[in-house]
């Protein structure tokens, strides 16, 4: 089964960082800032006693520049993560436009996950309190370099749980913007 999962948040959170470990894509450390155009799409399997899947995970630039294809990176999404930085004071307040242009339509919250992406391992990493909607939406924290394999867990139950839903009910999708496009059709 193949699995569309995007990976949305603002720009320098760290999402090309995670992706890149997740897929196994590059050596590490990579230090050097390269802001993804559009959106990159890595393709690899997450194979374990659950789950067997083919992964299309969407690296998508955050960059509010290209707002007008948010609807396309989301177009038939299994899954959402929203990666942020919590150590950045921009990207808390960026938070509500990605809620709002991508989870707040969701019929499973559980199909999304905000991935908090600290970058200094000194840092206390308590995750600062976020507002009532994003509240509802299940988090972790994170951080590739310090506990990568806690996230690669994570991210391993969160295909998992997709992966079951979707298999139950085969075509299901995250978002209704198909349906509400067939509706309009004449
Ligand atoms: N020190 C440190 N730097 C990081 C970490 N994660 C990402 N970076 C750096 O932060 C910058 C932005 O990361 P990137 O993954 O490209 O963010 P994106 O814009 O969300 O895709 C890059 O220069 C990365 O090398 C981290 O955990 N620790
Ligand atoms: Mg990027």
């Amino acid at each position: 089964m193949k699995l569309k999962i995007i990976m949305i948040g603002p720009c320098q959170a760290g999402k090309t960082t995670i992706a890149n470990f997740l897929s196994e894509a590059v050596e590490y450390p990579n230090e050097d800032y390269h802001p993804t155009k559009g959106v990159r799409i890595i393709e690899f399997k997450v194979k374990n006693s659950f789950t067997e899947a083919e992964i299309e995970l969407w690296d998508c630039s955050g960059n509010q520049k290209d707002e007008n294809v948010w609807s396309v990176f989301l177009w038939k999404a299994h899954g959402i993560l929203l990666v942020y930085n919590p150590e950045d004071a921009d990207n808390l307040q960026e938070l509500d436009v990605f809620y709002n242009q991508f989870i707040s339509d969701c019929m499973i919250l559980n199909n999304c996950l905000i991935v908090a992406h600290y970058k200094d391992l000194k840092a206390n990493h308590t995750p600062p309190e976020l507002g009532e909607s994003l509240s509802n939406v299940p988090c972790i924290t994170a951080n590739v370099f310090e506990n990568g394999e806690d996230l690669r867990t994570s991210f391993e139950q969160f295909i998992s749980s997709i992966f079951v839903d979707v298999k139950d009910v085969e075509g299901k999708h995250l978002n209704v913007s198909e349906q509400v496009n067939e509706e309009e059709s004449p």
